[in-house]
């Protein structure tokens, strides 16, 4: 029974690890062994390879106090191989049980064999076993067709092939070293079989920012690295269907990569010279197959006609802008805003607010704009709304996506909001993005999530919008040090943190007394003579009827709560702005009122006596009333562990009770006195902690800071 070599760089791939070292243990092919290269891992990976090592003696650990990169490791146990073959597998991918078995039984008289790749982001598909007989496909001539993935994964070889032509991957590359490595393999090869049973999982990675997978390093990092790659074995490889596979992949990286990378000139001149060099290896005939814009564009960089090149580029660039304007109205007026209307002057005097992408007029722009109102005469004010709203002031309001909202977010030197913008929209350099953000964060946040649950939505693709959107933000209004921190990492964020407290705090402070309550409570038509409760829960990733609508089910018993409190509290439903239920409370009338669509908030704290919410940053705001919190957490488990993950040890750290039923919150409304003592303390700790920077001048401190 001849001995494969399973070969695992590592590089903080903690998370995954343990489940890729765990398949190749778990081969139904047992005559194995493990080399694991643990290549400077930060992580606790080597921790963990060493505790699987102490279980499974076919595990080989060898660990690099500096960083050699993932070729050199390959190099590395490829000499320390003892087996007869060598398989690669990445230490974030991992396989199911038969894989190695069918590789091992199918290759029959050749020295090489490869299986199928699958994509995925499931961590459970082990129990694929085939039925029946297999036959492996032949690849001849288009054996190099094998590496359109660029990859030496799932590839079983025989080492005495690798050792006698002293095959090995580039060391000098981060990206793209497999080429190096397989080219030569193949162009040893007259034939490689191809076994669709023996799969493989490649898993999508989460964590473009922070953990990247290769194929997720910027494309600067691609296109320096696949030039490189392309240079080497142009010069090593005398095969004619290694040089045909290498220039058409050279031509079609062009055409996908770095035309749509030259979007600025200087990125033009970064590559220029290099690219001009390159083009020369390229066999003309392959270049003449391709469309006649290409085969212009490369004359113009064999040529060496820099100026004419650039011109091109630039008038391909705009022609696929246009193209892509052309597909809707949308897309027309993001061509216009960017084509167009940024190249208009800016005017300094000029702020564009939107608060939750243009659902009201609330939340802390209405706070920073109704501060500016009355201290800043000299500026000009557009809201951007998706429906019709009141606005006071002289502020001027634009519909959202229409052609005057691009039009004024091109000219607006400032940009003030509390959500992220559409993902496309570019910012101009001299445009000041103020985003205030909307809560101190309880639920996990962007980068700290693991896996992404909203619907339509890949995590991977998330994070990079995400990332894309604030590195446009240059100022970040946090409201305490938490935050701060928080935002910092969750965020990426590298601008300026503001640490004044919300704005939309403010008033919580300046109209905390009977006289403006009793205003409030009359516009809001509200009984003066009945004690009020607001209900305002958050919204749940998992439960909606369509992208960005949620559904929520209400888990009150209000019939028993009117039952219970109707003599002294009337309710006030305020479900969050991303839910799309509409609640039927008209059996209620005079004991429940919703407040869902009402814009502001903050007006529905200072006439409330008491918060019920769940995991709503709500709680953080109402804390500065110091007035009594209870928590309806009757999905606690679900959305604390599945969901979404906490920052705050919920049951320790809350200041009021987690209570499951609505019998439990009748109970604490009627002793309310009660809760307030037995939580006081935790009380003063979480305002100490939540609430410190919060003293009603928010608004003004931000605009002093930053609208000169
Ligand atoms: N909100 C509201 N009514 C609710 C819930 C929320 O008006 N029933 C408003 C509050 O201003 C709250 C903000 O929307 O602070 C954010 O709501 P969360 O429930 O905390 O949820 P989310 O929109 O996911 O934001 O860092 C904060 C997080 O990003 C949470």
């Amino acid at each position: 029974m001849k001995t494969v070599s399973v070969i695992i760089p590592v590089y903080n791939t903690a998370e995954y690890i343990e489940q890729c070292v765990q398949s190749v243990l778990e081969q139904s092919y047992n005559n194995i062994e493990v080399l694991i290269v643990n290549d400077n891992s930060t992580d606790n990976s080597l921790t963990l390879l060493k505790e699987m090592q102490a279980k499974d003696e076919r595990i080989k650990i060898f660990n690099f106090d500096k960083r050699v990169g993932v070729g050199a490791a390959r190099n590395f146990a490829i000499k320390k191989a003892m087996g007869q073959f060598i398989y690669f597998l990445d230490s974030d991918d991992y396989l199911p049980e038969n894989t190695i078995e069918y590789l091992i039984t199918h290759i029959g008289v050749h020295n090489i064999i490869r299986g199928r790749m699958k994509s995925t982001n499931l961590s459970s598909s082990f129990a694929v076993v085939f039925d029946g007989v297999f036959k492996p496909k032949m690849f001849l001539e288009n054996r190099f067709n094998l590496l359109k993935d660029f990859s030496a994964v799932n590839f079983l070889i025989s080492k005495k092939i690798i050792i006698e032509n002293d095959f090995r991957f580039s060391e000098d590359l981060e990206i793209y070293t497999d080429l190096n490595f397989m080219i030569p393999v193949l162009s040893k090869m007259e034939a490689v079989p191809y076994l669709n049973e023996a799969l493989y999982f490649k898993r999508k990675r989460n964590d473009p920012i922070l953990n990247p997978a290769l194929s997720q390093y910027s494309q600067d990092q691609q296109i320096v690295n696949f030039l490189k790659m392309y240079e080497q074995q142009k010069g090593n490889t005398k095969n004619r269907l290694a040089n045909t596979f290498l220039d058409t992949q050279f031509l079609n990286f062009y055409r996908k990569r770095i035309i749509t990378y030259f979007k600025h000139d200087s990125y033009i001149n970064e590559f220029y010279d290099t690219l001009s060099k390159l083009t020369r290896l390229v066999e003309p005939s392959l270049i003449r197959e391709y469309d006649s814009i290409l085969k212009r564009e490369l004359k113009h960089i064999l040529n060496g006609d820099k100026r004419k090149y650039r011109k091109m580029i630039n008038r391909h660039n705009f022609y696929r802008d246009l193209k892509d304007g052309l597909k809707s109205k949308g897309k027309f007026y993001n061509f216009l805003y960017k084509r167009f209307f940024t190249k208009l002057p800016l005017n300094k005097n000029l702020i564009f607010f939107e608060s939750f992408a243009g659902k009201g007029y609330s939340d802390s722009p209405k706070y920073i704009y109704e501060y500016l109102l009355e201290n800043r005469p000299d500026l000009k004010f557009v809201w951007s709304f998706s429906e019709d709203e009141v606005l006071p002031g002289k502020g001027k309001k634009v519909k959202r996506s229409s052609l005057m909202y691009y039009y004024n977010l091109a000219r607006s030197k400032y940009w003030i909001t509390n959500a992220r913008m559409p993902n496309n929209l570019m910012k101009r350099e001299d445009c000041i993005y103020l985003q205030t953000w909307h809560g101190t964060p309880l639920k996990k946040l962007a980068g700290d999530l693991q896996n992404v649950f909203m619907p339509g939505t890949n995590s991977a693709t998330y994070k990079m919008n995400f990332s894309n959107e604030t590195a446009k933000w240059d100022y970040l209004v946090s409201p305490n040090a938490y935050s701060s921190e928080i935002f910092k990492r969750a965020f990426w964020f590298k601008g300026e943190l503001l640490e004044f407290g919300y704005p939309r705090n403010d008033v919580l402070y300046n109209k905390n007394n009977n006289k403006d309550i009793h205003l409030i409570k009359d516009n809001l038509n509200l009984p003066l003579d009945k004690k009020v409760i607001l209900y305002a829960p958050t919204w749940r990733d998992d439960e909606y009827y369509s992208v960005g609508k949620y559904q929520f089910s209400l888990q009150l018993d209000l019939e028993n709560m009117q039952k219970e409190l109707g003599d002294e509290y009337i309710i006030i439903l305020r479900m969050h702005y991303l839910i799309a239920s509409e609640l039927d409370i008209s059996q209620y009338a005079s004991f429940v009122y919703d407040f869902s669509s009402y814009s502001d908030i903050s007006e529905l704290y200072l006439v409330a006596d008491i918060l019920i919410t769940d995991y709503s940053s709500v709680f953080f705001d109402y804390a500065n009333l110091r007035r009594p919190i209870l928590f309806y957490t009757y999905d606690l488990d679900k959305y604390r562990d599945e969901l979404r993950g906490f920052y705050l040890d919920i049951e320790n750290e809350v200041p009021g009770p987690l209570l499951e039923t609505t019998g439990e919150i009748i109970n604490a409304v009627n002793n309310i006195e009660q809760i307030n003592t037995e939580y006081a303390l935790k009380y003063d700790l979480f305002y100490d902690r939540m609430c410190e920077w919060d003293d009603g001048n928010a608004s003004k401190n931000i605009v002093d800071k930053i609208i000169k």
